[in-house]
């Protein structure tokens, strides 16, 4: 078998959030030693450099919605991007950048598993759901919206990137982390059904029984999209991200998590998004998520 093919999507924007910074991230990344890291594990790596997009003018929401124009051509640049690489069978992994950029990644992932007859599997890591509109958002941060969008559940200038609307359906989501919703955010997901394995199901039930139940259903023909929110780790050990929540995952149950994702083999796409050098001490976080993608991709602790 020819290696795995890798292409990294710098997307170096913090357009969707309410703290500026995350648009240092891919670079964060790539000091950190993410392309060497993959490489040494057998991938074959390129690195696509960083999409451009309109500058964050630093303005307050208008009408629920902060940056909308600018959020929709960030997301615009990312669909075209991943759809591409999806094409010539490469995995993307998209180096953030703000959580919105999970509205053209996962609108392009969706596109092309309906082209090629497979189904969707989208395992969520984060604090947040990202479930909201512009009537239950307490902020207009576009990076609060991305799942909702992907439902057909926001502007029309979101949830029509990538041409089919809605894009994908709350059905393939998967939440692991949760720990911070907002209270319309929170009857939004019930009223979807959104599957959310929040820290309190993770307390009483440990990572191990949480993730065979998140990954559950899925077959050769699954393709599996991880939207890692660095903000999904507890802050003690990852500072460098703009919206901490206490109380997430360990590193070893973080670690955990990425390894029996790797177990699976249908990781085929992969958004590294909200880590906020700004933030950061030493560029410890952005290490800390690094090590953990090298786990996504088959380091393991086991001996046998
Ligand atoms: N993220 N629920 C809050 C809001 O403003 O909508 C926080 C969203 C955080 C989003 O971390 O990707
Ligand atoms: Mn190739
Ligand atoms: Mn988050
Ligand atoms: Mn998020």
């Amino acid at each position: 078998m020819s290696k795995q093919s890798i292409s990294l999507i710098g997307v170096p924007t913090d357009i969707g959030a309410g703290h500026r910074g995350a648009s240092m991230g891919p670079e964060a990344l790539r000091v950190a030693r993410l392309g060497e890291k993959l490489t040494r594990r057998g991938l074959q790596v390129h690195d696509r450099g960083n999409l451009v997009g309109p500058l964050n003018p630093w303005q307050p929401p208008t009408d629920g919605y902060r940056h909308l124009a600018e959020v929709a051509a960030w997301n615009q640049a990312v669909f075209t991007a991943v759809q591409t690489e999806l094409a010539a069978g490469h995995l993307p992994i998209m180096l953030g950048g703000d959580h919105c950029l999970a509205i053209g990644s996962i609108a392009a992932v969706a596109a092309h598993c309906r082209a090629q007859g497979k189904s969707l599997r989208v395992l969520w890591l984060d604090a947040h759901s990202d479930f909201n509109t512009a009537l239950a958002t307490p902020s207009g941060n576009i990076h609060g919206m991305p799942v909702a969008c992907l439902c057909g559940n926001g502007p029309r200038e979101l949830v029509q990137i990538g041409g089919h609307v809605p894009a994908t359906s709350p059905d393939v989501f998967r939440q692991i982390g949760i720990r911070s919703v907002d209270d319309i955010e929170k009857q939004l997901i019930r009223d979807a059904q959104v599957q959310v394995f929040d820290m309190r199901h993770i307390d009483e039930n440990g990572m191990k029984r949480t993730m065979e139940l998140a990954l559950s259903g899925m077959d050769e023909d699954t393709h599996l999209h991880v939207s890692f929110d660095v903000d999904f780790l507890d802050p003690t050990i990852a500072p460098g991200v703009g919206t901490t929540v206490r109380g997430g995952p360990n590193y070893r149950e973080a670690q955990l998590c990425m390894e029996m994702i790797a177990d699976t083999g249908r990781l085929g796409s992969l958004d590294i998004v909200e880590l906020n050098p700004a933030y950061d001490k030493r560029n410890q976080t952005a290490k800390l998520a690094v090590d953990l993608v090298e786990s996504l991709f088959g380091k393991s602790t086991l001996i046998h």
